[in-house]
């Protein structure tokens, strides 16, 4: 395939997912303007990400993984939030979620300004995109829709059976953002959030020392690539380390993350998958090879996600403090 063709491919891709899931209505851009006080709210969440961000770069995926649990769970609800026994930040797939000081930063400086107004799941997406903007090296935007109020219900079951695998196939990992109202493509784009972050090693040790059984490494992966990640991740060590997951380019929201999977440098095995599965491997190519598109395209899906199973108006509550319920 031409590298236009390609670029071709992917922008006809986002146009049908655009017409297919429409974003959710009662959702709007600037859904805070003028309710605050005179404060602009998103302007204050995006001066303490980019505070943050000067000093530790891994805020990135911290919040993008953030919202992927947050939505995928409830809905984007702020559910993951919430502490205490049995909630969704104790299930296991939680491990390595972080950037919950962050928010609750986020929330003070806003309560301080117009007390009861902004949502905590609002914060995870505005805060989100700002931290992703950045990531990028600022070179392009996206706006997000904001309306949303905060869910009271969390429950770690819920995290378990919502979040794919990280060994999911190709056709798994469809099913679950379908069940989400996400396409393939969008699902393609989100596993782009891959391009930042890193996995722990107890995801890969199959992978790596006795895939499927076979008592060898998985021969999906680059031979070199499994020489390299041994040796961060031996096999019988007692400490968990943790790889990157974009051995390209690690600390930059960029289109490296498909490259690699192209030269089976995937880490996870749910990212080589979707380079090899035949419903996902031209939009893996395509946007390994168009540079410029991913940015704006990654932006739509994350905005696609924003609004899954959102509450708004008069459902849900207005949290005072993100962990906790209002009573
Ligand atoms: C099929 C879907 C997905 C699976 C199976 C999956 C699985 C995983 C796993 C196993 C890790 C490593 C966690 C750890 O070691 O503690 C991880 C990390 C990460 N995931 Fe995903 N993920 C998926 C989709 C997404 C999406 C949609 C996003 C965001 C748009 C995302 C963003 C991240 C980020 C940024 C990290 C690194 C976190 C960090 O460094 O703190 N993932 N993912
Ligand atoms: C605006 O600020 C005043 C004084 O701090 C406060 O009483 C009021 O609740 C605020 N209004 C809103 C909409 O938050
Ligand atoms: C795993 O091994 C089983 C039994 O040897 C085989 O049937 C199956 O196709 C293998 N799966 C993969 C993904 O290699
Ligand atoms: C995708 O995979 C199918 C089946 O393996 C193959 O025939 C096709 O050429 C691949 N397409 C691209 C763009 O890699
Ligand atoms: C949770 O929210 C629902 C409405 O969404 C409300 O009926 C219920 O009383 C709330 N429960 C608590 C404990 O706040
Ligand atoms: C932040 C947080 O609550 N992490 C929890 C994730 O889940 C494990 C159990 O699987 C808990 O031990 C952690 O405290």
């Amino acid at each position: 395939m031409t590298a236009a063709l390609g670029a071709a491919t992917v922008l006809a891709l986002a146009l049908l997912c655009l017409t297919v899931v429409p974003s959710h209505a009662a959702l709007q851009v600037g859904f805070y303007r003028g309710k605050c006080n005179g404060t602009d709210v998103e302007a204050t969440i995006k001066s303490i990400v980019a505070a943050r961000f000067g000093r530790d770069r891994s805020i990135v995926p911290a919040l993008l993984r953030l919202q992927f649990h947050d939505c995928f769970v409830r809905g984007c609800d702020a559910s993951i939030l919430l502490d205490g026994s049995g909630t969704e930040k104790t299930a296991r797939p939680n491990l390595s979620v972080r950037g919950y000081d962050l928010i609750d930063q986020a929330k003070a400086a806003l309560e301080s300004k117009c007390p009861g107004v902004v949502s905590c799941a609002d914060i995870i997406v505005v805060a989100t995109r700002d931290a992703v903007v950045l990531g990028g090296g600022t070179q392009y935007t996206y706006a997000v829709q904001t309306g949303r109020r905060d869910g009271n219900i969390s429950v770690a079951s819920d995290a378990t059976r919502n979040l794919p695998g990280d060994s999911f196939s190709a056709p798994q990992a469809i099913a679950a953002f379908r069940a989400k109202g996400l396409s393939a493509s969008d699902m393609v784009l989100l596993l782009g959030g891959h391009t930042v972050g890193l996995t722990h090693c107890s995801f890969i040790l199959n992978r790596l020392y006795n895939y499927n059984g076979s008592g060898k490494p998985d021969p999906a992966m680059d031979p070199a690539f499994v020489a390299m990640l041994k040796s961060r991740c031996p096999q019988t060590s007692t400490v968990d380390n943790t790889v990157l997951l974009d051995h390209g380019t690690p600390t930059t929201v960029d289109n490296s993350y498909y490259k690699q999977l192209l030269a089976r440098r995937g880490v996870l095995k749910v990212d080589q998958n979707i380079a090899s599965d035949s419903a996902t491997n031209a939009t893996v190519r395509a946007l390994a090879g168009g540079s410029s598109s991913f940015p704006a395209l990654f932006g739509g899906a994350m905005v696609r996600m924003g609004g899954i199973q959102v509450l708004t108006g008069t459902q849900g509550q207005i949290r005072k403090s993100c962990r906790v319920v209002k009573k």
